[in-house]
């Protein structure tokens, strides 16, 4: 298609992730015509990109899936405790099939503009084609924009080198080559473990020590998942009310009360529980600093009991963030890796990266590792990065780049003042990423679907009031502040690792269930907060 006219439905919606698939369906399923607009050849959104080796979900599988449908949780067989990349794309292409949402998606469509006219938005893609529609919604993910750092002299590598979210499709060969990995988060640890095993060197670049538990990821057993699949209405009740939007209830023990080999006892059968599950048996852990220091220190001393070499594991003992405080990692024989002949350790919190070379990677000191390939495990650009990295222009043409310029401003992360009709699922300000993601998602998108609802049945346009705007950021802040989370300096949460990026604490902290209980709540008093001044849910009738 070249420059023109791209047609006209009531909703465009960019992404085809879990997000942007559900706004589609549920979107269609009341009436609204949506075209869905997807940069990437298939659905799947973070999880198509992400295709490194060991891409895993850390959420476990029979909760980190929709939530819809009775008869999809029936008819849809996962096989691992926790599902790998594969699976859950296979997932989302199943869903797509099964309520025939591709006739609505074009995919293979960058968006470059978004433009509010007064009227309705118009979007417009690389190759020119525009398209219009009343209401726009974006589904574009927290973590798809990749981080690469700049380090002077990349593009001189002679090697290749690969950020994992934008991991080839053919896959990469490290079999019996020097492999260097930047980043020891979540993807760093996952990835790890798997290029050790096949390549011929494995160097890991760490800044930052981190925590890790171990997953304990195993096949699933036609039993389990005939038991999990007789109980998820009770299961999915147990979401909706907690904190993270899994299905755990948070342990009541206060651990500091227990005797010492009571505790001992309660931390170990955690640990062997694995997962985000340990997270759970430690009341308070993210809010009481002495039960951190608590829960630390048995994770530190795990890490020495595990590494063989004292020194290396000294350099991967976290020192300078309390727990949880950072995303905490889940692992697959992550610390063991470090006793393999073939893996080097390199501290570059001690010695930083100066520059890519030719030949690899030298450090400040002048230490040269030559690397054939090189594996940027370096995260994202969370949240905001999706949404500024094409030109979005609200009220009077200005671009939510300018708006955001000291930090994103949202209204529940839904809405942004100034951008009338424009709704962003899982945006900053919403506890999408401190929550089961399908189940935020869910919640977004059923909360918007019943706005639009209002909207096209009294002709309004729904737009946050500075004011909500100002009292969602105190209360974001506020309930960061409630916790440890903001200790955490580096974090992605806080924007700390993109350099210039604004240090806002970027997610909803106060938990997914208090968050969904206030959007009924703006539901049910006529959405003030986003200037419709009083119930005229009913004007249509
Ligand atoms: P994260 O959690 O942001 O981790 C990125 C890692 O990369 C982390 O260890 C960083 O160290 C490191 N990093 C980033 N830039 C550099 C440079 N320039 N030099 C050295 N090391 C660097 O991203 P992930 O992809 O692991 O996980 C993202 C989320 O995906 C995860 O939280 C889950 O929600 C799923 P730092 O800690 O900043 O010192």
């Amino acid at each position: 298609m070249g420059d023109g006219d791209g047609g006209h439905t009531d909703v465009i919606v960019i992404g085809a992730g879990f997000s942007g698939l559900y706004a589609l369906h549920r979107l269609r399923s009341r009436g609204f015509s949506v075209q869905v607009l997807e940069q990437a050849d298939g659905v799947g959104g973070t999880w198509y990109w992400n295709r490194y080796p060991g891409a895993r979900c850390d959420s476990e599988s029979y909760y980190y899936c929709y939530s819809f449908d009775p008869e999809l949780e029936q008819e849809w067989r996962w096989t691992e405790r926790y599902p790998g990349q594969e699976e859950i794309r296979g997932y989302l292409e199943h869903v797509a099939d099964r309520y025939d949402l591709r006739r609505d998606i074009a995919f293979g469509v960058r968006v470059s503009e978004a433009a509010w006219d007064g009227a309705g938005w118009t979007v417009t893609s690389e190759d020119g084609t525009s398209r219009r529609c009343r209401w726009l919604v974006t589904a574009v993910g927290c973590l798809s924009a990749a981080n690469v750092p700049d380090i002077p002299g990349l593009a001189d590598f002679a090697g290749e080198w690969h950020h994992t979210g934008r991991w080839p499709h053919e896959g990469v060969d490290v079999s019996g080559r020097r492999v260097g990995v930047v980043g020891t988060g979540s993807t760093g640890i996952q990835a790890i473990p798997v290029l050790a095993e096949a390549a011929g060197h494995l160097t890991v670049f760490q800044r930052t020590a981190n925590y890790s538990i171990p997953a304990r990821n195993a096949p699933l057993s036609e039993e389990e998942m005939t038991a999990t699949k007789s109980d998820y209405a009770a299961i999915r009740r147990v979401q909706q009310g907690s904190t993270n939007g899994h299905p755990f209830v948070l342990s009541d023990v206060d651990i500091l009360d227990l005797p010492a080999d009571q505790r001992r006892a309660l931390y170990d059968a955690a640990w062997e529980r694995g997962g985000l599950r340990f997270r759970a048996a430690v009341k308070d852990v993210l809010s009481d600093p002495d039960v951190n220091a608590d829960t630390s220190e048995f994770l530190r001393e795990k890490i020495r009991e595990t590494v063989h070499d004292p020194a290396t594991a000294e350099t991967l003992t976290p020192r300078d963030h309390p727990f949880a405080t950072k995303r905490p990692p889940i692992d697959t024989h992550y610390f063991e890796t470090y006793n393999r002949e073939n893996v080097s350790l390199v501290d570059v919190k001690a010695d930083p990266i100066a520059a890519i070379t030719p030949d690899g990677v030298r450090l400040e000191s002048g230490a040269e590792h030559p690397l054939d390939v090189l594996v940027f495990a370096t995260g994202f650009d969370a949240l905001t990065g999706p949404l500024l990295s094409f030109d979005i222009r609200g009220r009077d043409g200005v671009s939510l780049r300018e708006a955001w310029r000291e930090g994103p401003r949202t209204h529940l992360g839904l809405g942004v003042a100034g951008f009338p009709d424009l709704f962003t699922v899982t945006g900053p300000g919403s506890p999408s990423v401190l929550t089961n993601m399908p189940t935020a998602i869910e919640q977004h998108v059923d909360w918007i679907a019943d706005l639009l609802e209002r909207l096209r049945a009294t002709g309004e346009h729904a737009e946050p009031t500075p004011e909500a705007e100002a009292t969602w950021a105190s209360e974001v802040a506020r309930a960061a502040d409630a916790t440890l989370l903001p200790q955490a300096a580096s974090s992605w949460y806080l924007g700390a690792n993109v350099p210039g990026k604004a240090r806002v604490f970027l997610p909803y902290a106060g938990g997914y269930a208090r968050y969904r209980a206030t959007c009924d709540d703006e539901a049910a008093a006529g959405y003030p907060g986003f200037g419709l001044a009083e119930n005229r849910t009913n004007l249509a009738n």
